[in-house]
């Protein structure tokens, strides 16, 4: 930070422990994505989509009076297959994490990987309906469990191939919006096979109508959301179990002085929570005490932190932005990493501490990181040979500065949860969120996801958003680095619907005890987004299509092609979505701009957007929850008829001594 002439560190994050360790950096001269951001002059060609180099005849640059390049392609048909490369890009990565979660289940069915094994029954039995795989056999008698699951794993890496009719997962989406996926001819076949013609498409000499281009941009991101990340999350849950409420706390302030940090980052869970029960491994356990320290602290960053914050509670040490952060505390033994959103940055800070960064995948290998090879087969001794190596470091851990900064929270809402806490055992169902919708008292729903993004002051676009969106009574579900934004905030926890939330929200919240802002998980677990909303659209009352609901997708602070994917299939399963944060990817194309929100709104029902700034963002949002609200007939949202409870009077009242109490129920009369 303090070579360059660059943003104060206030003015870099709205976290304080990010300020604080930011300045830290400053003081050591240690450099960091947001430095690395201020020194770099985004090129204001690429950044609107207006170069293409797809072919050696190029790069072609389209600015000035050049309004095709040298194969003859315009603007439009550039930037339309720019946007879909990124895309394509985002549902590979989704999706092949998604494929490494079925091919662990197989593993563990055949009795090959012996560590893992079916935590949810019934979130098998559930998948198994979906892949159609029977779970009786022909006698009527249950099959028993390591078959059906053998099966659902061989049935959902089919999907990735699939070579016949569309994907299984579909139907799990409202009939209107089945019937427009397959009557605009988007519904995606194989998962593979979308990403593979996308990229042909978009390859030199090929589709160039961008229109068209774009077509085939939906229906890869529906491989996506519908079939690849949703794959991930069933799966993941079959594994490790479908989430429920746990309590847990975040931001750096969850690192300890004393004990052996070990920071988990990345996206697949499938290692994380073999470190998960290797740090609860007694003998490791005193180990770390023989080296001096008083036990381990497993932490995390991004998704991989989202994966075992939901099922096992481990701490958040901070989103994607914060990686460099906790290591600069000096007080991280190891980071350990497997796919996705990791910085090269990472190994040169380390460098300067006594940190190892440790990478485990196949697939991503950082130059001058320890790379351990991770293999389901001997997943727990893996895992214990990487605790082992975090804590022969402690021993060397040097001055240490961890902020004591850290918040509350209350995550693990799965949308069986939500369907638990709002229904009871017997008959849990959306219906009474829907009425709540109905009635006013929510107002909509807005899902607030995606990562940070150093152009942007970290958290600052989230901060600012969820907290319009609560005083506004919008109940908010997210995932992701926007999730563990809110975390760091404070307001995943039931109080901070009485501190936050607009009164209708708060009633809510109150009666059902949950808080006013839902940790759904990992980015590949907004397919939970696309479930909550199909089952509210299944429910009565709120249209028959997500494209009915007062409801808004938004990425305030985006930067990976991951979300790119995730928006356009919220976009293409009827959602209006906003990127935020900058003017977007191909904000040099009036045309493709036009055919995304415009166009796409008329063929599919939802809209996607770039817009920059936090109070348009909300002005926009709260417009169309306000528009789709009068669509369907419901009444006006009026702040002013909730927010008077019989709750809330009667835990003033309890609070009362008894003389005061009859005062403020009776006014003085006593009988
Ligand atoms: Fe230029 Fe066309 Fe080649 Fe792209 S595909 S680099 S526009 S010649
Ligand atoms: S980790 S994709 S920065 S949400 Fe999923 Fe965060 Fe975005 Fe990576």
């Amino acid at each position: 930070m303090a070579k360059k002439k660059g943003r104060t560190p206030e003015e870099t994050s709205r976290d304080p422990a990010a300020v604080a360790i930011l300045e830290l950096a400053c003081e050591l001269e240690a450099e960091t994505a947001f430095a690395r951001a201020d020194a770099i002059v985004p090129c204001n060609i690429g950044s609107q989509g207006l170069c293409c180099k797809h072919c050696a005849m190029g790069p072609c640059r389209l600015v000035g009076t050049v309004e095709r390049g040298v194969c003859g392609a315009t603007i439009s048909t550039i930037a339309a297959r720019n946007f879909a490369r990124s895309v394509a890009a985002g549902a590979a990565a989704h999706s092949d994490h998604g494929r490494d979660l079925a091919y662990t289940l197989l593993e563990a069915a055949e009795g090959h990987a012996p560590d893992y094994g079916v935590s949810d029954p019934f979130k098998l039995a559930e998948v198994a309906g979906y892949l159609e795989v029977p779970t009786r056999d022909e006698t009527g008698a249950t099959r028993p469990l390591g078959e059906v699951a053998r099966d659902v794993a061989l049935a959902a890496l089919k999907e990735f191939g699939r070579t016949h009719g569309t994907l299984l997962y579909l139907k799990r989406a409202p009939i209107k919006r089945q019937r427009i996926w397959h009557e605009l001819g988007i519904a995606p076949r194989g998962i593979d096979r979308e990403v593979v013609e996308l990229l042909h498409r978009t390859n030199i000499g090929n589709d160039q109508d961008p229109d068209h281009i774009l077509d085939q941009a939906m229906r890869c991101a529906l491989a996506d959301g519908w079939g690849g990340s949703m794959l991930a999350t069933d799966l993941t849950d079959i594994l490790f179990g479908t989430p429920a409420p746990v309590y847990s706390q975040a931001n750096l302030g969850v690192l300890s002085k004393d004990k052996v940090n070990i920071i988990i980052h990345g996206h697949e869970p499938t290692l994380s929570e073999m470190i998960v029960a290797a740090s609860q491994d007694p003998a490791l356990i005193e180990y770390a005490k023989s080296k001096g320290a008083q036990g381990i602290q497993l932490a995390g960053i991004c998704c991989t932190a989202n994966e075992t914050l939901m099922r096992e509670g481990v701490p958040l040490a901070g989103n994607f932005l914060m990686q460099e952060l906790a290591i600069l505390t000096g007080a991280v033994e190891a980071i350990v990493v497997d796919v996705q959103c990791i910085f090269e940055g990472l190994v040169p800070i380390a460098q300067r501490f006594h940190t190892e960064v440790i990478t485990t995948s196949p697939k991503a290998r950082v130059v001058g990181a320890t790379h351990i090879q991770f293999d389901e087969r001997r997943a727990l001794e893996i895992a214990r040979e990487i605790v082992r190596r975090a804590i022969d470091r402690f021993p060397l851990r040097g001055e240490t500065h961890i902020p004591d900064i850290r918040s509350q929270l209350i995550p693990g809402f799965s949308h069986e949860y939500i369907d638990y806490a709002l229904g009871g055992v017997y008959r849990g169902s959306l219906r009474p969120l829907n009425d709540a919708i109905i009635a006013g008292r929510i107002r909509g729903v807005v899902a607030n996801i995606g990562c940070n993004n150093p152009r942007v002051c970290h958290d600052s676009l989230h901060q600012y958003v969820v907290t319009e969106f609560l005083k506004n009574d919008i109940l908010v579900v997210e995932t992701g680095c926007g999730a563990i934004a809110s975390a760091k905030q404070g307001y995943m926890t039931p109080q901070a619907a009485l501190e936050v939330a607009g009164p209708g929200l708060r009633e809510v919240c109150e009666t059902v005890g949950i808080p006013p802002v839902l940790h759904m998980g990992a980015c590949v677990d907004n397919s939970r987004i696309l479930t909550v909303l199909s089952q509210m659209a299944s429910e009565t009352g709120l249209g028959e299509d997500i494209s009915d609901i007062p409801a808004v997708g938004m990425a305030p602070e985006w930067m990976s092609e991951k979300a790119l994917a995730i928006a356009t299939y919220c976009v293409a399963s009827g959602a209006y979505v906003i990127l935020g944060g900058s003017s977007g990817p191909v904000s040099g194309c009036e045309e493709v701009l036009r055919l995304m929100s415009e166009g796409w709104e008329k063929k599919v029902g939802g809209r996607l957007e770039f817009v920059e700034d936090g109070e348009e963002i909300v002005r926009r949002a709260i417009a169309h929850i306000d528009r789709k609200r009068a669509a369907l007939g419901l009444p006006e949202y009026d702040a002013r008829k909730w927010g008077r409870s019989g709750d809330r009077r009667m835990s003033y009242i309890l609070e009362l001594p008894f003389e005061e109490r009859i005062e403020a129920v009776y006014g003085g009369r006593r009988s």
